[in-house]
């Protein structure tokens, strides 16, 4: 059987692992159960198989392909490969090079090859279109499969560089599959995250061995993978994710709703802003819950109208927040992300970016050097966890904040004297291959909030900190059938709204502070989005 390489599926590619099996199964029956259940492409990957028993197995293989036509690819044993006339090989970066193994096999077989940076991309590229055909891209996330790992987990922010030199090389003819600990919890946010910044291609295909081959019941875990590849949206939170620009009509319609529903807001925070924040989540009719308790996020997000703040201003155990972060992606409920001194120390980045890697987020809030610093604009370490004196001007911080929500197809917002909000989300949309079908940061919805600025909330404690708890409450407290953009931006309008009217009250930053409440609480039980001081301006 040939196939013309150019109409290969890549879109759920099973790598083989017999030393996995669950008791009762075999490699055979594995394989089967994914084939008939939507697996379409298989490599066998045996590391400790002697050539003869490599050899039996493969043919094995090949029997069980052929009747579902799909390729069979082999790891690493170009010699078995040839042998049994496979439709293809898999090789890493140590093994045979790929002009030898192109040479070996001729140019009509599949020719894969495993890429962990965008320098290897720029060898293929030089190598041209008759080389490499399609790169499993890796490791993406912590993995047990691979025995001696040499590579740390890159994450999408990984793959996205990736992709951005397939772009860069112009290396179109390659396709790309992404592998290493995927699961269905993690691929819809993989395909929609994984984008090229051209936004022209996303990946083709995911790439597994575990979540099949050591699976008690290998049929049913390959339909839910298929059912995950196939949605093409992604619900990541039970409301709607349209981009439509907010209007004080819709601004007060979400506030209705969070004052029907009166959300749960879980604050995983720093120690300054915990009692700020809870009266502030309170004089906005919400209930807040102060946990670090690692045992109870599952309970806590499971509550109707949950919603996650996670600050890293302090930092609670690595393994509670990558729990809580799991627990509220698991039922779509929205987390709002402040990472509080995103780069100020090789500690935080590190911090932050493996969080970053780990979740889907609503909202992802910074101040103007935490978001210039996330859009990779701006490479200055971050002094302490204040915003940079330098006056930003508004296009670049807007382009920041696109770039930002762009990259982690989420609402990104950057604070300062004039606040950016850019929604990312593409209405949830989530596709293989065709990425966001070209377009780019530059083209997302961006709102810019003018107010004047207010120096007084600087001079108290978890001024910018609880307007994450403000934007928490409000994407908390939406129906199913309100709006994430909505509801951030009226979140960022109400707090500088509030802000202004509690600086021409107050006597000084005491009571500053004070003021600062009662404006919410008075702003919020009102509801009169249309009177509010800060105007919203499209960008
Ligand atoms: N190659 P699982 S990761 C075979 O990074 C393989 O190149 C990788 O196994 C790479 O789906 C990997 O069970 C193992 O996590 C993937
Ligand atoms: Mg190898």
């Amino acid at each position: 059987m040939v196939f013309a390489k150019e109409d290969v599926n890549y879109s759920l590619y099973l790598v083989t692992d017999s030393t996995m099996l669950p008791p009762g199964t075999t490699l055979y029956s594995q394989v089967e159960a994914g084939l008939k259940n939507g697996v379409t492409l298989v490599q066998i990957r045996e590391k400790d198989t002697e050539t003869g028993s490599f050899i039996e197995e493969a043919l094995d293989v090949q029997k069980i392909c052929k009747k579902y036509n799909v390729p069979l690819i082999i790891n690493d044993r170009i010699d078995v490969a040839m042998a049994i006339d496979a439709d293809g090989v898999h090789v890493g970066q140590q093994d045979m090079p790929i002009p030898m193994v192109r040479k070996l096999l001729g140019p009509s077989k599949i020719i894969g090859w495993s890429v962990g940076k965008p320098s290897e991309v720029e060898t293929l590229a030089k190598w041209g279109p008759d080389m490499v055909d399609y790169i499993g891209v890796g490791t993406l996330f912590p993995t047990l499969t691979k025995k001696n790992p040499k590579k740390s987990p890159m994450g999408p922010q990984g793959a996205i560089a990736v992709l951005d030199a397939l772009e860069e090389y112009k290396a179109s003819w390659c396709r790309t599959v992404g592998i290493g600990g995927l699961h269905p919890d993690n691929i819809q946010r993989v395909i929609s995250q994984c984008v090229a910044t051209n936004g022209k291609r996303s990946l083709d295909g995911i790439s597994l061995v575990s979540d099949i081959m050591a699976a008690p019941d290998a049929c049913a875990a390959t339909v839910r993978l298929r059912e995950m590849i196939d949605r093409t949206k992604y619900q990541f939170v039970d409301c709607e994710l349209n981009e439509s620009f907010p209007t004080a009509v819709s601004i007060k319609s979400v506030i209705s709703q969070v004052s029907s529903n009166r959300p749960l807001v879980q604050h995983v925070t720093n120690k300054v802003h915990q009692n700020f924040g809870a009266n502030v989540t309170l004089a906005l009719g919400s209930s807040p819950i102060m946990s670090e308790i690692q045992s109870e996020v599952s309970e806590l997000a499971r509550i109707p109208n949950a919603s996650l703040l996670l600050n890293t201003g302090s930092v609670a155990p690595i393994e509670m927040l990558k729990a809580a972060i799991n627990a509220y992606n698991e039922v779509n409920r929205p987390i709002t992300f402040d990472p509080v001194g995103y780069s100020a120390t090789e500690t935080r980045l590190c911090l932050n970016n493996t969080l970053l890697t780990y979740g889907q987020f609503a909202c992802i809030k910074g101040n103007s050097s935490e978001i210039l610093f996330l859009a990779k604009l701006n490479n200055d370490k971050m002094k302490g966890v204040d915003a940079g004196s330098g006056k930003n001007d508004d296009a670049l911080l807007a382009r920041a904040t696109q770039i930002v929500a762009f990259k982690y197809k989420t609402i990104a917002v950057c604070t300062g004297e004039h606040d950016f909000i850019a929604d990312g989300t593409f209405g949830g949309e989530c596709k293989l291959s065709s990425g966001t079908a070209g377009v780019t940061a530059e083209g997302l919805p961006c709102v810019m909030i003018e107010n004047g600025s207010i120096p007084i909330m600087g001079d108290i404690t978890a001024s910018g900190c609880s307007l994450g708890s403000t934007i928490a409450s409000f994407v908390g407290g939406l129906d199913p059938t309100g709006n994430l953009f909505d509801a951030v931006v009226g979140a960022v309008l109400l707090y500088k709204t509030a802000g202004k009217l509690a600086s021409t009250r107050c006597q000084g930053s005491g009571s500053f502070h004070v003021q600062l409440i009662d404006a919410l609480y008075q702003l919020f039980h009102e509801n009169k989005p249309e009177k509010w001081s800060a105007s919203l301006k499209k960008f």
